[in-house]
């Protein structure tokens, strides 16, 4: 059975090329035709990992080829994976299974409640990649995957695929914890590295908001029911800013690069549960806000 893979960006292709090289079928599904005549003139995608370079010549296809799908893995920004689907939507096997790679949440969601008829598994995803060129990835940082389905189930035995592909993944029966622990960890970090115009390490000359902002996220993970999640979630933000501390989050190099943020399914999706809740939170409201003014002067979109 062959794995379709939606947006060949950087994990899109990182997966791709991984799975392709250890001999398990792979198809991307490009977003237009113009990126298939690309594709085609690149002849394949190109993976660097540890200086080495490797070519893996894939097959392409555009959403409306005819092909039924049983396995799609969705790599695009989650302000476009719920869309991207929809295009191929006639093409969903019944016994459809799809992952869902997006950072934040919200957007997992709304695709599980559009299609119910498909298994719908959450990713949570550590590893880093970027693209350096037109079908070109980098494999910038070796993380691990946790996948889980927040409607539990039997643990799929396509995860022999990945570990034969060297993907590391750990089948996670609290996808939803840590799916909302990230967000917790990125409300708390990317924001600031935006505001305050820094690397994380620099975040450390903001303790007090951070350990502030800290306090508000864990009444909301409690508030969610999500308690395990707010253990120690300060600890760990600080322990994240010194891990990282010469790098810049991935808020702000979107920010600097002028593209869209994923600030809607992070900042965003943690202030609408608040209200939802009538939970008061000032310092995220406050935040989101000025995170959105930021982006508006930049011309950048603020959702
Ligand atoms: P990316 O922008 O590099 O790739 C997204 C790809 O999706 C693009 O190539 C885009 O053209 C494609 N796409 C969008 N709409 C499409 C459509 N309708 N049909 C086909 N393709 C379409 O993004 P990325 O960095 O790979 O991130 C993907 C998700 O993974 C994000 O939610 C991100 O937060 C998360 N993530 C990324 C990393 C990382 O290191 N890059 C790490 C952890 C999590
Ligand atoms: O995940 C991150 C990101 O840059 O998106 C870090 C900085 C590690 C935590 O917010």
């Amino acid at each position: 059975m062959s794995w379709h893979i939606l947006g060949a960006g950087a994990l899109g292709s990182l997966w791709a090329t991984r799975l392709a090289r250890s001999g398990v079928p792979v198809r991307i599904i490009l977003r237009s035709a113009q990126r298939l005549i690309d594709y085609q003139h690149a002849g394949g995608l190109t993976l660097s990992e540890a200086g080495q370079s490797s070519f893996h010549s894939i097959a392409a296809e555009l959403p409306d080829a005819t092909t039924p799908i049983q396995r799609l893995l969705v790599a695009c920004k989650a302000y476009d994976a719920e869309a991207a689907i929809a295009q191929l939507s006639p093409r969903l096997a019944n016994s459809c299974e799809i992952l869902l790679l997006q950072n934040g949440l919200g957007s997992q969601q709304a695709i599980a409640e559009r299609w119910p008829q498909v298994r719908c598994i959450f990713v949570s995803s550590t590893e880093g990649a970027y693209r350096d060129g037109p079908m070109q990835v980098v494999f910038a940082g070796r993380g691990q995957n946790w996948l889980g389905d927040p409607n539990g189930g039997s643990v799929p035995s396509w995860l022999g695929d990945l570990d034969q592909a060297g993907i590391p993944q750990i089948w996670s029966s609290d996808i939803l914890t840590r799916l909302w622990r990230k967000l917790a960890l990125n409300c708390a970090i990317n924001p600031l590295t935006v505001l305050h115009d820094c690397r994380n390490g620099e975040l450390l000359q903001h303790r007090e908001q951070l350990a502030a902002l800290c306090e508000e996220l864990s009444t909301l993970l409690e508030a969610n029911g999500q308690a395990t999640a707010a253990i120690d979630l300060h600890g760990e933000v600080l322990r994240v800013i010194e891990a990282t501390a010469v790098n810049y989050s991935s808020m702000y190099q979107d920010v600097r690069l002028g593209r869209r943020t994923e600030i809607d399914y992070l900042l965003g999706y943690a202030c609408r549960s608040a209200y939802s809740l009538g939970l008061v939170v000032p310092l995220l409201h406050d935040l989101h806000r000025q995170l959105r003014e930021h982006l508006s002067l930049r011309g950048l979109p603020t959702d």
